[in-house]
């Protein structure tokens, strides 16, 4: 049932395709509601095939083990620190109607604060248990503060938990490089968990189909889990993963790590 619901919305948006306003009210409305709103056709098969080779190479080419994330195999199954080792990341995202849904939901002083790429395929295959996204990083987790929490370092950079505040005023846009099946380890997500302090039996779950160009907005609070792409299946589900904030400044004197406003 979720997978239905899922295209059918899906459909809706593109039906009001000609009408950009009314698309981006229709999804930040579903979004304030459900967590997530999912937009067709935002990129060309040829901008998405063109981004998957040159992070590839980019990624084959990078000794940072903690950056470019592999298998003992070889196989890369993702990468942190996106926005600096792949710099097209940070501009890539500025059409519609991507800036106008993040206006109407973070504001006009939003801005992108870090970039993840996933690459999921029998070679790297991987599944997420349940959880939120919490984590931002930052350019000191060491400052005295009672609102960040768990400071880590990950590829080198710091990241702090932030509280509800900040993580309720971010959006994620998950960029969708391949197509996404049934058996290629799609997002799962609870419908309306974002606005729960623990996902409940009774939540909605919704599974996230889509096409290569497609791009998936989500509240980094919604709860989301991913399992193994079919072992016999050999498609790759690369996702370029974009987090944006609403406000530039941060409590106690941290400071975001990347902050990339629109040009
Ligand atoms: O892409 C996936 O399968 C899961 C990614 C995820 O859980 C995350 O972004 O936190």
């Amino acid at each position: 049932m979720g997978i239905s619901e899922g295209q059918a919305e899906a459909a809706r948006f593109e039906e009001n395709m000609g009408d950009p306003a009314s698309v981006v009210r229709d999804a930040a409305s579903q979004i304030e509601i459900s967590g997530f709103a999912l937009f067709p056709d935002v990129f060309s098969p040829a901008e998405c095939a063109a981004w998957a080779v040159a992070i590839d190479e980019v990624l084959t080419n990078c000794p940072d083990p903690a950056t470019s994330l592999r298998r003992h195999t070889g196989a890369i199954y993702g990468a942190r620190n996106l926005l600096d080792i792949f710099p097209t990341a940070q501009t890539l995202w500025q059409k519609e109607p991507l800036v106008r849904l993040m206006t109407t939901l973070l504001g006009s002083r939003f801005g992108l604060v870090r970039g993840l790429f996933f690459d999921k395929s029998p070679e790297s295959n991987w599944s997420l248990p349940w959880h939120q996204d919490l984590t931002i990083a930052v350019l000191d987790n060491t400052l005295p503060t009672t609102l960040f929490k768990n400071p880590t370092r990950k590829a080198g950079v710091p990241h702090v938990e932030a509280p509800l505040e900040i993580l309720e005023q971010m959006l994620t846009l998950r960029i969708h490089l391949d197509d996404v099946t049934p058996d290629n380890g799609p997002l799962r997500v609870l419908a309306g968990s974002h606005l729960a302090n623990a996902p409940s039996a009774s939540d909605r779950e919704v599974t996230i189909l889509a096409k290569g160009g497609d791009v998936l907005a989500m509240r980094p609070l919604l709860y989301h889990c991913s399992s193994s792409a079919s072992a016999d299946l050999h498609l790759h589900r690369r996702i370029i993963h974009l987090e944006f904030a609403g406000c530039p400044e941060l409590p106690d004197g941290y400071q975001w790590r990347h902050f990339v406003t629109r040009a």
